[in-house]
């Protein structure tokens, strides 16, 4: 399966046509999820790999094992990627843990009288914006990145793949409310307390962790640990896919990175849009993460019950 050039459109939106077919993405629909599967989901670049280790970790209690021998693209399949009906049969890993990019648009009727656990990882658009930019130039499957003012205008229109960061985050927010097995948590969160955040988790996950258990997760779901990790860190991915002389997927790990990137021109036309698109939003974002170098972003972290 390479298909490099291949982009297939599904319900509007674009996909990667090497790991992404029309039948793949027909399944995914009608998948059947068991109660006790755990569904991460996440518009691209948010996250999605830190919360593949952090759930890792977290079901073998800090144990590094499975989180250094299984690639994560085995142990957290994309539901909507081709081969993850395999992946799934193949494997004796449980619970399962299955992975989307999918809009709650999309995804939400297979999910319809479902308990499985959803975790809904959010970041900074600005930042996960930023990180698909780089990311465009090193993976061969994602069509030409262009200009940086393009690639802003496309992110902000929803016209890449994946579709849009508006509708993703509104699509799967809005179950919040009214659905006790979904977990929002975002990148910003992460970043400034992991030791919370991993307890938040294990937590909503039923899978408490003592002290101990929790603070062997840590220093194996960093930056710098995940960096050097082969099982997550693409390099087991051949060039012709991922050329890693253009640049890392573990690129840089920080919030607030955009500021390296936007004008302020181009920081005032995306707040308009934000503002605009989000208006119907009633989360309240709070991106600003102090302790690190640059003030950054950071979101609702929730004052209630670390249940949720
Ligand atoms: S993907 O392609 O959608 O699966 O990408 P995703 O995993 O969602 O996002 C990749 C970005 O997450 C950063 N990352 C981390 N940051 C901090 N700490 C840890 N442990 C970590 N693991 C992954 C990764 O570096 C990408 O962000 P950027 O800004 O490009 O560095």
């Amino acid at each position: 399966m390479a298909r490099l050039d291949v982009t297939e459109v599904f319900c509007g939106i674009s996909f990667p046509g090497h790991l992404h077919t029309q039948e793949s993405l027909q399944l995914a629909l009608k998948f059947p999820f068991q109660d006790t599967d755990i569904l991460i989901v996440s518009y691209p670049k948010s996250g999605t790999t830190w919360m593949q280790e952090i759930v890792t970790l977290i079901f073998n209690k800090g144990d590094p094992h499975l989180s250094q021998t299984v690639p994560n693209w085995a142990r957290a399949p994309w539901l909507e990627q081709y081969y993850s009906a395999a992946v799934l049969e193949a494997s004796s890993i449980t619970p399962r843990v299955i992975t989307t990019h999918l809009p709650h648009q999309l995804l939400g009727p297979a999910l319809q009288g479902s308990k499985a656990k959803i975790i809904y990882v959010s970041r900074n658009p600005k930042d996960a914006m930023v990180s698909f930019y780089h990311f465009h130039k090193m993976a061969n499957f994602l069509p030409d990145a262009g200009t940086f003012p393009e690639f802003l205008n496309r992110f902000l229109e929803g016209t890449l793949s994946f579709g849009s960061w508006f509708d993703h985050i509104k699509g799967w927010t809005s179950q919040t409310a009214t659905m006790d097995n979904l977990l929002h948590i975002t990148y910003e969160e992460m970043s400034l307390d992991l030791h919370g955040a991993i307890r938040r988790v294990s937590s909503f996950l039923q899978c408490p962790l003592v002290e101990d258990e929790v603070n062997a997760c840590v220093p194996h779901c960093s930056f710098s640990s995940m960096k050097d990790n082969k099982m997550v860190n693409y390099t087991l991915v051949t060039e012709d896919i991922m050329d890693h002389n253009k640049g890392s997927f573990m690129r840089k790990g920080k919030t607030g990175d955009w500021k390296n990137m936007f004008t302020e021109e181009q920081d005032q036309y995306f707040e308009s849009v934000f503002k605009s698109k989000m208006q119907d939003c009633t989360l309240e974002f709070v991106w600003e993460v102090q302790d690190q170098e640059e003030a950054h972003t950071k979101e609702e972290i929730p004052q209630e019950d670390t249940e949720k």
